[in-house]
Parts: C-alpha cells; structure tokens; sequence
C-alpha cells in the first residue's frame, strides 16, 4: 500500500462545538476541509497504532463522501481495523456502544444531529474516544490549534469500499469489517430493560406511535419495537432513513413534532407517543394528554429507574446539564445520592459515568441516558419509560401527576432566538454578564429577588479541569431561574437560548399554562437581557 502525503492549506474556522464540527455541506465541500479535520484529528491523538477505529454516520447527505475520506486516512494514519456501519449507518449512542463493546481507540460519528441535512442543510463531524464518548476539550482544543496549522494528510488510492454487505475487506494492511447497526445496540438493550414485561404491555393493547423522523433511528425502531417486542406494524413512522430527512428537520420537539403532539391529546389516539432525532441520541415523550419535558422526564426516570432489571440495584447518582431544571436535583434528594451540574453537552458527563459516579444523565434539550453507552440515547429512554408503564400500569399522565405530588413541579421552558446577528448576540450577553455583580439581593416584582447570579463555571471533579463562561445563571431566592447562553451547534449566525424555570411545591398548584406560570420570569429575562429590542424579533424562533 502506498501512503500519499498530500499538501494542504488550513482553515480558520475548525473549531469543534458543543458536539464535534458542524459547518453547512457547502463548507464542508471545500477542497481538503474533510480531509483536514480528519488529519487534524488523528494528529492530536497518540498511539492508534494497529487499534480498531469506528466510523458511522446518520445518513444524512455527504455521509457516504465522507466515510470513503474516512476510510482512506485512517489506513494512511496506521489504523489496524475500522469498523463500520452497513450503509455507513450508525445511531450516536450505537457508536458509542460498538466503540465499548470493540474495545475501539475511538470513533468518528459523522451527524449534524438535529439539523436539516441535505445539499444546503448541515453535515458534523465528531470524535469519540475509547470509552465511547465525545472527546473532552482537552482533545478538542488540540484539534482546533492542529487545523489552523496543518499543511499535510495522507490517504492511500484504493477504490470506494462496499459499505453494503456485511463482512471484512481490505484497504492496505488495513482491516474494514462492514458490521450490522443494529445488533449490538439491540443486544445491549436486552440487558437492561424487562422485554417479557414489554411485550405483555403491548400485547395487552396498549398503543404507542414512534416518529424516527426519516432519520437515524427507523431501523433500531423496527427491530426493538415492532419485531422484538411486538408492537404492530405500523407503529414506528418515517421509519426509512433519508439523505434530507424527507425533507423535515429531525428535531423532535413540540414544532416539528406538533401532529404527533396533537394526536395524543385526543381521547382515541394512542396511549404513547415518542421521536427521536437525526442522530438517535434524543427522544420526545407524550402521553396521551400529558407532554412530558425532557427535564421532568430525566428526573422521573431517575427516580424509577430501579423498576428496569438493568437499574435493578439502585444508580449512583444523576447529573445535569445547568440549564436543564432541578427537578431531578430534589429526585437526588431523596434517594440520597450524589447529584452534579455540568455546562451543556454530553462530553462533560464522560468523567463521572467512567468514575461510576453517576448513573444516570440528562439536558433540558431533549437528551438522556445512562452509564450503558457515554452518549445521549434516544431510545434508551423510550424502552425505560416503557418498562416504567409496563411495571407500574398506570398512565404516564398519572405517574407525571404523582411525581409532582411529590417532589413538586418545576415549570419550565426554552425560548431560542435563531440566526441572530452574531456580533448583536455576542455584545447581548457581555452586557448582560456585566449587570451580573449588581444583581444579588435586588427584588423584582412582588416574590423574585435574586439569590446569586454568574456566568457558570464547571469544576470537574474528576481530573480537575475547569471550563469557565458556561451561560449566565440569574438564580432567586424561590428556586426561579434566568439562564442566557449561546448556542454551540448553530450553522448561521448565533442562536440565543434563554431558559426559564420556577418552582411550585408539591401541595401547589401544578395545572397552569406553562408560559402563563413563566411570564413574571420571561418578562425580567427581557427587562435584563433587552433581546426583542435588540435583535428586532418579536417572539422567539421556537419554544420547547
Ligand atoms: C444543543 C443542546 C445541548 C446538546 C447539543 C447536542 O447544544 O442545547 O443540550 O447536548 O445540542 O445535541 P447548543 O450548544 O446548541 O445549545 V445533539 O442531539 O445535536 O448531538
Ligand atoms: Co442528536
């Protein structure tokens, strides 16, 4: 095999987000920008020498360019074997599990996650490391200073790889096992959850709909749901992946998702209802009349989890992102274990899972999961609420009702304001950072009087590293929170996200209009932050 070692100029602007690199296809596209981050990324990692890398995408357009790319370099770069993805497929918390279960060095996922694909939507590149997680910011930061310098990366001149049948070819010296993506995941997920108790539920009549969003998650759907646990035919929809997602946009939130929201508020729709997103690593759960939010969903499942045989014995502990609610913080509480807030993004959650620290994690944006993979898992968390339904046989209307009996209810929401004016939202937030000094002991309204307020700063308390700058949390007295920061995953401009949260005490009153419940709070967020008045929207681009 000989090894090319072609010339390259780098690009400024290779700077890993919240979860890998996610740029527009037509960025993407430019000579060499895969191939320079790809190099960047082997660079900055030591002693992958004859190891096993994974590869595999969500299916979105420009994945089949970019795993060939893939391929090519890494046996340049003296990978022993790649594993990969029938079709180049692979769900995000999939990879994370082959990684594991392979004992790979690490993995490329290649997902834009929940943004369009397609010619003019978005493409992400993203490294995980040998414990099947996104690589932490020390790995990222060298990856960005790599790419700004990089002048060279080898490939080998071999034809494509058949990414449609399963079994082993050759690149070079290099090994590339073409692996089912759905076995494994499947396996893993037998060990954790009470299939018997599941397929009793269904077969008893009990009616879910599952929305895989003609994305990543249709064949892990038809296989868990439908051939392994008996659901009907029919039940999991936009089960086939697309290139562009049929031309949705795989974010399964209450406006992309807004049929599936509807039908379960009506008495003959189905009793569940659930999505997940371009990558798999998201879920939506409602059920019949009863939204749950992702926040109050991480802190029920925690607090059920023993009902699962995989949680049988108790979790260790939860953590959260900061912007998600408390809830599951008074779950923690209660079962007396070890409760931890984290910035936004799953690679911060890596350290305390490998310390068995934590069990089980989750982010206000739609993600949980737990100590089985160290990414987000979408279905995980549909085939544990099964399991909770199943055991408990009640509705999830009532097991939600029942929670906030006890623990409370954390009203919550999210008001993102989209493709803002990067230089207008950046000059926003350092405005609202310097009022913060000021703001402690202050009063507004008759009952909000601030407790703290800072830009969050993470201490991680396994190996030490901080990470500082983390969004603008503006905490009262009550338990009310003003959270500000700016997203990491946007492709156009900057996306502002203001979190909203209050709580109300489990005798209270838990059946008002979620934004009515929040309007003191959202009213305060714009008094401080001036965001309507500044960038000119009206209202917010979405509202979950
Ligand atoms: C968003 C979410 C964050 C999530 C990240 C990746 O990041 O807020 O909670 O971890 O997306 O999710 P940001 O920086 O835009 O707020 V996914 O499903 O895109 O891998
Ligand atoms: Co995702």
């Amino acid at each position: 095999m000989t090894i090319q070692t072609i010339k390259t100029t780098p690009y400024d602007d290779q700077k890993p987000g919240t979860s890998g690199l996610r740029k527009r296809v037509t960025v993407y596209a430019q000579p060499n920008y895969v191939e320079n981050y790809i190099q960047s990324i082997f660079d900055s990692l030591d002693g992958f020498a004859g190891e096993t890398l994974v590869i595999g995408g969500d299916g979105r357009y420009y994945n089949d360019v970019v795993i060939q790319k893939a391929i090519r370099i890494a046996a340049a770069n003296g990978f022993g074997r790649v594993l990969v993805g029938q079709g180049g497929l692979l769900s995000t918390p999939a990879a994370s599990h082959v990684i594991r279960h392979h004992k790979a060095f690490g993995g490329l996922v290649l997902s834009a996650s929940h943004n369009p694909g397609g010619p003019d939507g978005d493409f992400g590149l993203k490294y995980n490391i040998g414990n099947g997680g996104p690589a932490p910011e020390k790995i990222t930061d060298a990856v960005f200073a790599r790419s700004k310098v990089i002048d060279s990366y080898k490939t080998v001149d071999t034809p494509d790889i058949a990414l449609g049948q399963i079994g082993t070819q050759h690149v070079g010296d290099m090994v590339v096992e073409v692996i089912d993506p759905v076995a494994d995941y499947a396996a893993l997920m037998a060990t954790l959850f009470d299939f018997d108790a599941i397929r009793a539920l269904f077969a008893g009549g009990f009616r879910m709909t599952f929305d895989a969003m003609n994305a990543i998650t249709g064949p892990y759907a038809h296989v868990l749901l439908e051939d392994t646990l008996g659901a009907p035919k029919g039940t999991v929809v936009n089960g086939t992946p697309s290139p562009d997602f049929g031309g949705g946009h795989p974010d399964p939130n209450l406006v992309y998702c807004k049929d599936m929201h509807d039908l379960l508020m009506t008495a003959d729709g189905p009793d569940f209802g659930a999505a997940s997103d371009g990558d798999g690593d998201r879920n939506l759960i409602i059920g019949k009349n009863r939204f749950v939010t992702p926040s109050d969903s991480l802190a029920l499942l925690a607090a059920n989890a023993s009902l699962a045989p995989g949680y049988a014995g108790g979790i260790a502990g939860i953590a959260r992102s900061m912007p998600t609610s408390a809830a599951a913080d008074r779950v923690a509480e209660k079962l007396g274990i070890e409760m931890h807030e984290t910035p936004t993004g799953w690679k911060f959650f890596g350290n305390l899972l490998d310390a068995g620290r934590v069990t089980i994690c989750g982010e206000e944006s739609a993600g949980t999961g737990s100590n089985h993979v160290r990414e987000k898992d979408g279905l995980w968390a549909v085939l544990l609420w099964l399991n909770i339904l199943a055991v408990r046989k009640q509705s999830v209307d009532q097991i939600v009702r029942e929670h906030w009996a006890t623990y409370g209810r954390n009203y919550y929401t999210r008001h993102d304001y989209e493709e803002v004016d990067a230089a207008i939202a950046g000059k926003l937030v350092d405005d609202l950072r310097a009022q913060l000094p000021a703001l402690p002991g202050k009063s507004f309204g008759e009952d909000l009087q601030v407790a703290y307020a800072d830009d969050f700063t993470y201490l991680d308390p396994i190996d030490g590293s901080t990470s500082a700058k983390q969004g603008i949390r503006i905490g009262f007295t009550d338990g009310s929170r003003i959270v500000v920061r700016l997203s990491g995953t946007g492709t156009v401009g900057a996306t502002l996200r203001v979190y909203l949260e209050r709580y109300e005490a489990a005798d209270g009153r838990h059946d008002l209009d979620t934004q009515l419940a929040l309007e003191p709070l959202i009213a305060l967020a714009e008094e401080l932050s001036g965001i309507k008045k500044r960038t000119g929207r009206e209202a917010p681009s979405v509202i979950t």
